[in-house]
């Protein structure tokens, strides 16, 4: 009956609220916001940002717009208030009422009628406070005061007695001279500045805000684990957190997809009490990563009754997986392993990584998030990182990577710079790493939790005189460090991890690894790896086929957004190199567009024209990511992992990413999404040596005939063969090798594309050998056809032929290339190729609006 009225006290007293579960309601309407003692209340979104809720007053520009960056510094460094009032007349019913704050961003003071319920100062944490003896039934007024976190930085640095290295944070830019605070607040790193991010120093109630009220007893927390698996049945543990106000006998029943499964009678005193339950599953169905096998779900719920009567009930959506981290010696004796097993079964990680969606994290819609995992599998990814200068994500984020399959690897948020610790910092990172990995321990999807990103390689403790940090330290304060860093990521984290998720998942300590305790001489031949000889160091692209680690977790070329997405954030004049406002959406300060347009000059013909620049840096960028995804695959099993850096972008700029802010795929996505199918034909060429490999992750084997035709570029057959070809259950094998002088014998290398077709179970996989860069190719005048058809009235198929090799063939509608099947892909001469976009408008229309783009310096367009 209680529970009714609370329903019909959601409905009626918070109108517009969101209901998600019975007896919570969510506080997120009627907000207003100020400047701190300042001006008039204007309407304010919770979750939000105070950036953004300027944004929607009208008060400030659009912060991704041209160089308006430098223009809102002043924000961070104002406090600001927030408050709203709700009525509450049914909550007089309830013994327990409790305010929940799911996410403080950052140093606030928050008022319920006047009483002070919580000062704030980590983000990341969930602030709770019982406020049954402080709410009214009518006119409760919430108080939130945000205290400028830049300038609470500032003491708080004041407070250590000394900076830190944060290379990161631009505080420059943020009017801050050489003071960098970052690290000296527990906030998402790349607010304050990254190489992929503006710097907005964000606050709000960026998570909900929610009222929970119940009777009698409360389930806290669920946390279902697989504790083995087998064909025939998987050993389950049921573990929770009841609360309960009177002593009494109660019963607790689990329900497995609907159907109870398990019913135990438990005497609990008054209090919280920790239960935990074995159960089984007979022939359980499995969760796979994307490629593997199906991802499948279960629901599993508890019901807590006493006297017959239900009191609460919880529910979790989770999988039947195991996961482990191999890191042992392998057969080679080469060094140690580095790989996942899921279920048993060594997989090799396909994917890549992934940074905050938005630089106001409350703004990423589940849309959105959705997008991006889907578009990571439709990419053949099974691997998203979560990389530890961002956030730990949202709910949507993990849910939808159980669906889809994606493994996450979490790193916990810490990045690339030195951090201070005390008692007070220790229990604050407890509370923080408790509360998160509570929070996601139920996901089939998380198969790991990282200590934090690049901290061990810059600090190497075990290789004192290569650190690139100790130098700006004496020894006393390396010394200290030594200690904050084993005591957070050797002793803290791990151990959390290890109370909470009960050995089913694994925790690394820091990514990449050199080594703890292990000798860093040859990084390469264990642990994880960034590679950034590429890129950061400036070596060429074929470096990827002779750089192999056990796991590369990151590797990235940067490249431009296309035309259509940089109209949206380059004001006219402005759409050009190195213009103010192209260079205030470059983070890449020290090297950036040099050292593209470099990468880009190795491979092409630069251009004058500034869509075609754009173009030649997607193209360089999707050549890069393929060669170095496929060289890793080629090298299985000893590399088990490949994660690119990055599948997403922060804001509108130039950037690593496969995709960009506006969600079009880069050409790299296209690329990638070829180089991560679960069979590819790899051939590659290494000085005068043409290898030929198929790669393949399918758990059976292979058989079939491998069709290698040279031809020149308009088409004339110069010569083919056939060859039979056996790949093993997932695995990597070098099916035919040539010396390149040998085989093109006497051919021109600027004008031959070998075509590699390995046909097996009626299934062909195709790959394109070229044997000269594009800048030294002849390539020739094209005639590309296009025609367009409607096969229903929300899809339109475009079907593109030419006469004579088109190279990277990309096609653009209404100026937009990151919306068809398939783009940037190159046609044989002769060959017609049918993709498809999604579009309303008539068939005519579209041809009208189709434009095209090839690599060869002259392509004639015949719409038909
Ligand atoms: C890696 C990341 C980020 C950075 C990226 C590109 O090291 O961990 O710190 O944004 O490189 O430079």
């Amino acid at each position: 009956m209680k529970r009714l009225l609370l329903i019909l006290w959601l409905l009626t007293a918070a109108a517009g609220s969101r209901i998600s579960a019975a007896g919570r309601t969510e506080l997120n309407q009627g907000w207003k916001f100020r400047q701190y003692g300042l001006g008039e209340w204007l309407p304010a979104a919770v979750p939000g940002t105070v950036h953004t809720d300027l944004l929607a007053n009208g008060q400030i520009p659009d912060p991704f717009y041209g160089s308006s960056q430098s223009d809102l510094q002043w924000i961070d460094k104002t406090d600001w208030e927030y408050c709203c009032t709700f009525d509450a007349p049914e909550l007089a019913s309830y013994d327990n009422v409790r305010l929940v704050f799911e996410g403080v961003d950052c140093y606030a003071d928050i008022r319920l009628n006047g009483e002070l319920l919580h000062r704030t100062g980590n983000m990341f944490r969930t602030w709770k406070s019982d406020v049954k003896g402080l709410l009214k039934s009518r006119n409760n007024r919430l108080h939130v005061v945000f205290h400028s976190p830049v300038m609470q930085g500032l003491k708080n640095m004041a407070a250590y007695g000394g900076r830190l290295t944060a290379n990161n944070d631009l505080g420059a830019l943020g009017g801050l001279g050489p003071n960098k605070v970052s690290v000296f607040t527990r906030k998402s790193g790349y607010q304050y500045g990254w190489d992929l991010a503006p710097r907005y120093v964000t606050s709000g109630l960026w998570r909900p805000v929610a009222l929970e009220a119940w009777n009698e007893a409360r389930v806290e927390d669920f946390h279902v684990r697989t504790r083995s698996t087998g064909p025939r049945k998987a050993q389950m543990s049921a573990s929770a957190a009841l609360r309960t106000d009177a002593a009494g006998s109660y019963r607790i029943r689990i329900l497995l997809n609907g159907k109870s499964i398990l019913t135990a009678d438990k005497t609990l005193d008054a209090g919280t009490h920790s239960i935990e339950e074995p159960f089984e599953i007979p022939s359980p169905r499995l969760w796979y990563p994307n490629g593997m096998g199906e991802p499948y779900l279960y629901d599993v719920e508890l019901v807590l009754e006493k006297e017959g009567r239900e009191l609460d009930r919880t529910a979790v959506r989770c999988g039947v997986r195991t996961v482990s981290l191999r890191c042992r010696d392998d057969a080679d004796g080469r060094g140690r392993g580095f790989g996942f097993e899921i279920n048993g079964i060594p997989v090799f990680c396909k994917g890549s990584n992934y940074v905050p969606a938005d630089a106001f994290l409350p703004r990423i819609s589940r849309e959105k998030t959705e997008f991006l995992v889907r578009s990571a599998a439709q990419a053949n990814m099974n691997m998203l990182r979560v990389w530890g200068g961002g956030t730990y994500e949202s709910d949507d984020f993990y849910e939808m990577c159980d669906r889809y399959g994606i493994m996450v690897w979490q790193d916990f948020v810490f990045a690339c710079n030195m951090y201070p610790g005390s008692a007070q910092i220790y229990a604050d990172i407890r509370a923080e790493a408790e509360d998160n990995v509570r929070r996601l321990r139920n996901h089939p999807s998380l198969v790991l939790w990282c200590g934090n990103n690049e901290i061990d390689v810059a600090w190497k403790p075990h290789d004192k005189r290569n650190s690139r940090f100790r130098k700006f330290y004496t020894e006393e304060e390396a010394e200290q460090f030594d200690r904050v860093n084993e005591t957070i990521f050797r002793n803290i984290l791990p151990g959390v991890v290890d109370s909470l998720c009960g050995g089913t998942v694994p925790y690394w300590h820091s990514s990449p690894s050199p080594g703890w305790g292990l000798d860093t001489a040859d990084r390469w031949r264990y642990g994880d790896v960034h590679n950034w000889d590429v890129w950061h160091k400036g070596d060429p692209i074929s470096a990827y086929n002779t750089q192999i680690a056990r796991f590369t977790s990151e590797y990235g070329l940067q490249s431009y957004p296309e035309l259509s997405s940089v109209e949206r954030f380059i004001p006219e004049g402005e759409r050009r190199l190195a213009s103010p406002s192209m260079t205030s959406h470059q983070g890449d300060r020290k090297k950036g567009d040099a050292r593209m347009l470099e990468y880009v000059d190795r491979s092409y013909l630069r251009s004058d024209d500034f869509a075609r620049t754009l173009y030649l840096s997607q193209l360089m960028q999707a050549e890069g990511m393929k060669t170095a995804m496929e060289a890793h695959r080629r090298n299985m099993p000893y590399c088990m992992g490949s994660l690119i850096w990055q599948l997403n972008d922060v804001w509108p700029c130039a950037s690593w990413s496969g995709i960009d802010y506006y969600g079009r795929w880069k050409a790299m996505h296209y690329f990638v999404r070829k180089a991560c199918e679960p069979v590819v034909v790899s051939p590659y060429i290494q000085g005068d040596t043409l290898d030929i490999f198929v790669v393949s992750d399918l758990r059976k084997p292979l058989r079939g005939v491998m069709k290698l035709t040279l031809t020149d570029f308009s088409g004339n057959e110069l010569k083919s063969s056939s060859h039979p070809v056996t790949v093993g259950a997932a695995a990597s094998q070098r099916a035919l090798r040539y010396g390149v002088r040998d085989y093109l014998d006497g051919a021109d290398p600027g004008n031959a594309v070998l075509v590699c077709e390995f046909r097996s179970d009626k299934t062909a996989y195709r790959a394109l050998q070229y044997f000269e860069t594009m800048k030294n190719a002849a390539l020739p005048a094209a005639a590309v056809r296009i025609r367009a058809e409607k096969p229903d009235a929300a899809t339109c198929r475009i079907t593109v032929s030419s006469d004579k090799l088109a190279k990277n063939l990309t096609l653009h509608y209404k100026g937009t290339a990151g919306i068809f099947s398939d783009n940037y892909f190159d046609l044989l001469p002769g060959e017609s190729r049918s993709v498809t976009l999604t579009a309303p408008e008539d068939a005519a229309e579209i041809l009208r609006h189709i434009e095209c783009m090839a690599l060869n310096p002259e392509t004639t367009i015949i719409k038909l």
